[in-house]
């Protein structure tokens, strides 16, 4: 790598150069997937081959400009109907083809997620022993590379939708390398309306994203745009450093008692990753049944409706409001009757305020959303400590889509052990980039959702993501009432991957030079 290439943002050229699922594919359906390379020669194989089928940035900017354009005018999107792919290859798979420079990687990614359980907290039924498919145990198979295709609802008349084609293609791609898919492939896809856009517990999702500097604008207004170094490698971060460069130290100070979030790395990552990011897939089960009867059974104790306790653990309600901005009565969520039929007249929900709030000014204390609220916790944006720069280094975007059936009323409820493999298997397909783990996910996971005195003492631990024990506690400020919750989202599976770019997969795969 050379840090004189190192800039500022992507210029035109990276931008067709890199994966274009950083930007966001924003596609109604996803098809994830699992492949092993059985030896070097099919993992390169595979690698050039998909070299020709992966979808760049560049392309995935400008569909999406012409989507948001046709959405504007009234058209139908029905007039371009495309498909997207991309590539991602584990540790291990980039060990298996014999990838130059690997030594380098940070230890978060050599050692893949299985093995930073107790980092990031998957214990009991989230330890990676009761992991299922691709990631159960035993399987005697490693994930070598996971492809990631992506196509729209498709036209209803059409027989073969636009993601089975594409599928078909990888399909026929994977088998004239002689590599090898695992039987167990991961659909996601939005929910049914009036339910599009939020996850299984009801909430609008995807609604916070920073913008990547040079590449993206941030998602709203109120999220900030952050430097292209805490997405790509070899581009300068927050601090100034170029991503995937040695630093003697950690480079700024952390909060204190909080240990390194960048390891300091010996030596420079290998030249080919340049442009490349570094991927969390976690596949997340939601325990529905087990969240509404437990919001309903305690709000009595806590004094606030069902719906009000739930918003309290969210950060907002269903219709995406931000308590910060909404702090509602109590009872429903105050910007809409139901979801789908958000109140026309209530402005709180445009682009230009459904982000635009902060923490410190008027909500120091967590009265209207309390600390350990889920989006508290995974953004403090400028609540102290932490405080906005420190908060602009934990940064990520977030790629997921919910997977499974709808949730039905009276269905037999999931009550702990083996999570079921049936009809009642849903949640979400969490998807992350960063240029560090372990300062991106592993931190977010580790040291804010999952310690109880983040941001302080007493804050209580995330109640939607936190893993580390079964029953973490939530504190609910102005009275300071102490929940004791249940753990509702359970990881059945997940491994960190490497994004190469377009010219690295090229690389790997042995037809360059560089
Ligand atoms: Fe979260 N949820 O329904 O409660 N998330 N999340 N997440 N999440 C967000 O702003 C949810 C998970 C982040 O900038 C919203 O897009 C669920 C993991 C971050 O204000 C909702 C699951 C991690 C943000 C949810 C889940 C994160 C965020 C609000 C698992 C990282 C932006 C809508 C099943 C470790 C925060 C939005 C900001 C927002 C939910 C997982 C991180 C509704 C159900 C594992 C950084």
């Amino acid at each position: 790598m050379t840090s004189g290439s190192a800039t500022h943002g992507p210029t035109h050229d990276d931008e067709a150069d890199i994966q274009g699922n950083l930007v966001g594919f924003n596609k109604d359906n996803l098809r994830l997937l699992f492949v092993t390379f059985p030896n070097a020669d099919a993992g390169k194989q595979f690698l050039a081959g998909m070299a020709k089928q992966v979808n760049h940035a560049a392309e995935i900017k400008s569909y999406n400009e012409r989507f948001k354009e046709r959405a504007k005018a009234g058209r139908s999107q029905l007039d371009e109907q495309v498909s997207w792919v991309n590539l991602v290859v584990s540790f291990a798979g980039l060990t298996q083809v014999g990838a130059d420079g690997l030594d380098a990687f940070p230890d978060s990614f050599k050692q893949g997620m299985r093995a930073r359980a107790q980092t990031i907290g998957d214990v009991d039924q989230s330890d990676p022993v009761n992991w299922t498919g691709p990631f159960a145990p035993g399987s005697g198979f490693a994930v070598h590379a996971m492809v990631i295709i992506a196509a729209d609802t498709p036209d209803p008349q059409d027989p073969v939708t636009l993601l089975d084609e594409r599928t078909t293609e990888i399909r026929n791609l994977i088998e004239s390398c002689g590599v090898t898919e695992f039987t167990a492939t991961q659909e996601g896809h939005t929910r049914p309306a009036p339910f599009t856009g939020h996850e299984h517990f009801g909430f609008k999702d995807g609604i916070s994203q920073p913008g990547i500097r040079g590449l993206t604008t941030s998602s709203k207004p109120g999220s900030d745009t952050i430097a292209a170094g805490e997405f790509l490698i070899d581009y300068e971060d927050q601090d100034g450093h170029v991503s995937g460069q040695p630093i003697d130290a950690p480079p700024s100070p952390d909060q204190p008692g909080y240990p390194p979030t960048t390891s300091p790395t010996p030596q420079p990552l290998p030249a080919w990753s340049r442009n490349g990011s570094l991927v969390v897939y976690r596949k997340l089960f939601q325990n529905v049944g087990g969240f509404r009867q437990f919001t309903e059974a305690h709000a009595a104790e806590t004094g606030l409706s069902s719906a009000q306790l739930r918003a309290k653990m969210v950060g907002r309600w269903p219709s995406g409001a931000p308590l910060e901005n909404v702090p509602g009565d109590g009872h429903i969520d105050p910007t809409a009757q139901d979801i789908g039929e958000v109140d026309p007249n209530s402005p709180v929900l445009e682009d230009e305020h459904i982000n635009n709030f902060s923490y410190q000014q008027h909500d120091a204390d967590g009265h209207l959303m309390p600390k350990a609220a889920h989006i508290r916790k995974a953004n403090p944006r400028d609540g102290q400590p932490a405080g906005r720069d420190e908060s602009n280094r934990h940064r990520i975007t977030r790629r997921g889509i919910t997977y499974g059936p709808e949730f039905v009323e009276g269905e037999a409820p999931y009550g702990g052990g083996p999570v079921p493999e049936d009809d009642r298997d849903r949640g979400l397909l969490f998807i992350c980039y960063q240029s560090s783990i372990e300062r991106g996910f592993e931190f977010i996971q580790g040291q804010w959702a999952n310690k109880p005195d983040f941001p302080d003492a007493d804050a209580g631990q995330d109640p939607i993501i936190s893993q580390n024990v079964a029953n973490p506690p939530f504190t609910i400020p102005p009275n300071n009432v102490h929940l004791t919750t249940e753990r509702w989202v359970i990881t059945t599976g997940g491994e960190y991957f490497f994004s190469p770019a377009i010219s690295a997969l090229q690389h790997l795969a042995g037809e360059d030079t560089q």
